[in-house]
């Protein structure tokens, strides 16, 4: 298998995260060169069209989107659940899509990225994301009381996809004190050894 990544990428890290859960030694990681416009390549383009990393070949098979690439790497494991608790991961990778990480991915943007390519955070958008996560986040602290995974008693999907967007509230001085459950969660998922080893390198 090949996987197109980049280290800076969020969404890439989210599946080299799986792929060190499920101790795969099959996949070769190709590093797309975003900074050159690598992505935008004809070849690159010809595997995904969107111009985007992550992507996956795995023999016949051609796959973007990190959240497809996650569930096919998983299917058949204990970190894609079945039934209802499937159903349950793919409500709270939805509501990170939708909700949870676009918030708090703009203070990410504005706080994190922006100045290390030397321009001014915009206010305006840092307290338009922030006012999203102080909207959303009291829905994943109440799903985390008393649990140390968001489904069921053990790591899922759900926790890879959530606990990559969460780390990034460090970096851009997003305080979640007012959510000690979320906070105990984060701590104990940062402590694996896949999120130890996939730290972003930005
Ligand atoms: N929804 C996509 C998002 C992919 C995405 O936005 N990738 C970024 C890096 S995190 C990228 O490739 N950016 C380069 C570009 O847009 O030129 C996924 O989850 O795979």
């Amino acid at each position: 298998m090949k996987l197109y990544s980049h280290p800076f990428s969020n969404n890439c890290r989210r599946v080299l995260v799986l792929i060190e859960e499920l101790g795969l030694d099959d996949v070769e990681v190709v590093q797309v060169e975003l900074g050159k416009g690598e992505q935008q390549q004809p070849e690159y383009l010809a595997i995904n069209p969107n111009g985007k990393v992550p992507a996956l070949v795995d023999g016949d098979l051609t796959l973007w989107e990190s959240m497809a690439i996650m569930h096919h790497l998983a299917q058949g494991t204990s970190l894609e659940p079945k039934g209802g608790d499937l159903v349950e991961v793919i409500r709270w990778q939805s509501w990170d899509l939708a909700h949870f990480g676009p918030n708090l991915l703009k203070v990410v943007w504005e706080r994190v990225v922006k100045p290390m390519r030397g321009a001014e955070p915009d206010e305006t958008l840092v307290e338009a994301g922030l006012k999203g996560v102080a909207r959303f986040a009291p829905v994943l602290d109440a799903q985390l009381v008393d649990k140390d995974f968001v489904v069921g008693d053990s790591l899922s999907l759900a926790d890879i996809t959530l606990a990559t967007n969460a780390a990034l509230a460090a970096p851009a001085r997003v305080d979640l004190d007012a959510y000690p459950n979320i906070q105990r969660w984060l701590a104990g998922i940062a402590d694996r050894p896949s999120m130890q080893k996939t730290a972003l390198r930005m």
